[in-house]
């Protein structure tokens, strides 16, 4: 199979280059003009961006935020304002002699570098400590919120006029952190290009841990299949907010996504079609890597899930002998669910989810393998409980941890086993009683946490079975208390899916992101204490303008009182959203300016 290599992420349909991000109505004004000697030779953008900022002096200006206008809310803010921090053109970021830690560096450092023009260079701590200090330290003292935090995710940032300075216990607890810095710098932060700025830093003190160990989204890529580079930006959205797990819904009715070499027609055929006949595609192994690979660097585990025994009519297609009349069915473009199932009563069937779960697990290092099991509407009874205990086992001779969505319940307890929640009202006897034996609970309640719900009645995409959900709608739930017979306790956290049987672009999955994967981000990560809807709405309006600066589509909710401009952009026509090519065929033109590094 020969896929043409994908180069670069979906322009923003009508923002076919980037802005130049230079400062926002939300911006402060320079202290000073920035003043520039004609150099002798033609500057870079660079070296003119170095001198503007210089020649400005490094007078402190008031910070375009506030210390506590961040998203997700962090669990303890405690600003001084007399201890602005200007990131000087000579910094340099000092780090903990430790790789992972050195990684976070990098990572900041490559945040920094185009729109400060910066050269940023990264270097172990110590000897000299510098204005930019990430530092590893599993020895910090406890204590009440002046001290790190000892969660594995945690991290204090502390904010002087001399540095700022990042400590954690664990390297992802350092790349939190840095996400919390990179939404306290200007807006313009997000420039690919070096714009002239005062780079402020608001001072005080950041203590933060999450409330939840697992935050995370799904995407669909069955029902439209989105390219290794969509879905690196999508994780880098998922970095921004400190979500730590991407679910791949990686095979249903329409299409299945990752090539298994014991099964090869999976993909080759299976992978042929999606929703309203497009061309569908697939993961070779080495795509896949790339992805998880990508999450990795940003502190995101990928949750691979391949469902079984229904939504399986891409895979009867391509594999007749797994069907129960042993006769390959038509590919299935529609959106219909509950009519395809896999042969529970056939060894092969098993042979099947063992080859396939095996050649997934082995491409994917994080521990949770998703098998899926909802709406297999005709496998009933001991036959669905049958198949799910015997797939459980499976994945628990893989070494695995199971998660299925909520339907799995009845089946037989296996250990640390996790249930995904997607009802709509909070009450399931069955639920808390696979809870009771052991279970924990992923929340994606489907009136709330469903990205594919519209927001409004003139969404123009997604649906409304489970109601519209607007950002109040979103955010208006507690973990802890949500599902009868689940306490906090055996939430392992929440997760917001995006099924894509109408999202077709890049574009789309970004207007039906943000702004409720922020909003959902901070249902898992902060404390009750900390969040407020008024506050929510504040610290939403001021990243619109980062959103618009980054290129990031999003949808301009009324409840969100945005800056005056820009104010976001609307969902573009369809026919100027990107569609992925199909297999063999080149992408379309796109933007490198917007590529992510994916590495
Ligand atoms: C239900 S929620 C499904 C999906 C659909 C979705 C559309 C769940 C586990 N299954 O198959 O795509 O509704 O909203």
């Amino acid at each position: 199979m020969s896929r043409t290599p994908r180069t670069g992420v979906a322009p923003v349909p009508g923002q076919q280059s980037r802005p130049d991000a230079g400062p926002t109505p939300t911006d402060p004004a320079p202290a000073a003009p920035p003043t520039v000697t004609p150099p002798s030779v033609t500057p870079t953008a660079g070296t003119l961006a170095r001198s503007a900022a210089q020649a400005a002096g490094r007078r402190l200006t008031r910070p375009a935020v506030g210390l506590g206008d961040v998203v997700p809310a962090p669990a303890s803010v405690r600003p001084r304002p007399a201890a602005d921090f200007v990131l000087a053109a000579d910094a340099a970021v000092r780090v903990s002699a430790d790789p992972a830690a050195r990684e976070v560096a990098n990572h900041l450092a490559e945040l920094l570098r185009p729109a400060t023009g910066y050269p940023l260079p990264v270097a172990d701590l110590p000897p000299t400590p510098g204005p930019l200090q990430l530092t590893l330290s599993t020895a910090a003292p406890r204590g009440p919120a002046a001290t790190v935090s000892d969660d594995a995710e945690g991290y204090r940032l502390d904010v002087d006029p001399d540095a700022v300075r990042i400590t954690a216990g664990t390297a992802t607890g350092l790349f939190h952190g840095v996400q919390t810095l990179r939404q306290l710098l200007p807006v313009a932060v997000e420039s690919r290009t070096p714009v002239a700025q005062h780079w402020v830093v608001p001072g005080g003190t950041i203590v933060d841990r999450p409330r939840f160990p697992y935050r995370g989204m799904m995407l669909d890529v069955a029902r439209h299949f989105f390219g290794v580079e969509d879905v690196c930006r999508v994780i880098d959205h998922l970095a921004r907010y400190k979500l730590n797990h991407l679910h791949l819904h990686l095979t249903d009715d329409q299409g299945w996504r990752i090539a298994v070499d014991s099964w090869p027609r999976l993909a080759t055929v299976g992978g042929r079609t999606a929703v309203g006949g497009g061309p569908g595609g697939w993961y070779t192994a080495a795509d896949y890597r790339r992805i998880v690979a990508y999450a990795a660097r940003r502190h995101v585990t990928v949750v691979p899930e391949v469902d079984l025994p229904g939504h399986t009519n891409a895979a009867l297609v391509a594999y007749p002998g797994l069907a129960p009349d042993k006769v390959a069915p038509p590919p299935y473009t529609g959106t219909e669910v509950g009519f395809s199932y896999v042969d529970p009563t056939d060894e092969r069937t098993y042979d099947f989810v063992a080859d396939v779960l095996g050649e997934v697990a082995a491409l994917t290092p994080g521990p949770w393998l998703h098998i899926g099991g909802d709406e297999a509407y005709k496998v009933k009874g001991s036959a669905y409980t049958g198949f799910v205990e015997r797939t459980q086992r499976i994945v628990a001779g893989l070494g695995r941890t199971v998660v299925g969505w909520h339907q799995i319940a009845p089946a037989g307890h296996v250990d640390g086993r996790v249930l995904q929640w997607w009802g709509t009202d909070g009450d399931d006897p069955t639920v808390a009683e696979a809870v009771r034996r052991g279970a924990r609970v992923i929340l994606s309640p489907g009136n709330h946490a469903y990205l594919d719900m519209k927001y409004a009645p003139d969404t123009p995409i997604g649906h409304d079975w489970a109601g519209l959900i607007d950002v109040h709608r979103a955010y208006h739930w507690d973990p802890a208390t949500h599902l009868t017979g689940v306490p906090a306790e055996s939430v392992l956290g929440v997760e917001a899916p995006l099924w894509t049987e109408s999202v077709t672009s890049l574009a789309e999955i970004e207007f039906m992101v943000f702004p409720r994967l922020p909003a959902l981000a901070e249902v898992a990560w902060s404390t009750p204490a900390a969040r407020s809807w008024a506050g929510l709405r504040k610290r939403l309006a001021g990243h619109g303008p980062r959103w618009h600066a980054a290129g990031i589509a999003f949808h301009p909710s009324p409840e969100i009182p945005w800056p005056a401009a820009p104010a976001g952009r609307h969902l573009p026509d369809a026919a100027e959203t990107h569609r992925n090519p199909a297999p063999g065929q080149p992408s379309p033109a796109r933007d490198t300016a917007t590529t992510p590094d994916v590495r």
